[in-house]
């Protein structure tokens, strides 16, 4: 190698380096007070923006509070956030709100999504059967993400499948919301999907 060709090849390197990284748009989603908003606020590199609002009396008589006492925001809209997976890879993620009365909402919420991370309380898996449903409807490439409240899951991995009826081919993970590490290896799950499913 000549002393002249690192360089043209360290100009060609630095060039790369300096593009944008591409940005890719992933989904947060599942029932109310699984823990949505916490694994948007755990792993964002920017302050998340959400819009949580007060728990009005009128919704809390909607929202059921029983296994999330201490919750006294929810989210109306949606949080966002983002986290750069590598120098060529910036994910945007999108909360989705969690009631079902705002699920007309969903459609702009996911569009240009590659994929999305349904969060699932064991202790509530009804609550996560829309956004299953959903991105099962939609054929956008999804896993779901066990929020393992106070260390507990109720349910072996195995039943959870069953109870969901999600295929072999949906990774089941089980992770805490409130660990960035924890949410990044969950959503790496999701990514890893959506690009076998674009190499495939
Ligand atoms: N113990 C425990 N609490 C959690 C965990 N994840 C979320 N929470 C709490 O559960 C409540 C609901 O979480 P939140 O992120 O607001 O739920 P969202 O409605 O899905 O956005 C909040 O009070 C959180 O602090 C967890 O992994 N363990
Ligand atoms: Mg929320």
């Amino acid at each position: 190698m000549t002393p002249t060709e690192p360089l043209v090849h360290g100009a060609a390197a630095a060039q790369t380096a300096e593009r944008p990284p591409l940005p890719v748009k992933m989904v947060i989603a599942g029932g109310f007070g699984v823990g949505k908003t916490t694994s948007v606020g755990s792993i964002s590199e920017i302050e998340p923006l959400t819009t949580e609002a007060s728990i009005t009396e009128v919704a809390a008589g909607v929202d059921d509070l029983t296994h999330t006492p201490r919750k006294t925001t929810t989210t109306v809209a949606m949080d966002f956030g983002c986290l750069t997976i590598d120098p060529t890879l910036k994910l945007y993620l999108f909360g989705t709100p969690g009631q079902e009365r705002f699920g007309f909402m969903w459609d702009d919420i996911v569009e240009g999504a590659v994929g999305g991370l349904v969060i699932v309380d064991t202790r509530r898996l009804d609550d996560c059967y829309a956004a299953v449903d959903y991105f099962e409807h939609k054929g956008i490439p999804f896993a779901v993400a066990i929020n393992a409240f106070d260390g507990k899951v109720e349910h072996t991995l195995d039943e959870v499948r069953w109870a969901l009826d999600v295929s072999e081919g949906v990774p089941l993970v089980v992770f805490d919301a409130r660990e960035r590490g924890s949410v990044r290896d969950a959503l790496l799950v999701v990514l890893e999907l959506a690009l076998a499913r674009t190499e495939g």
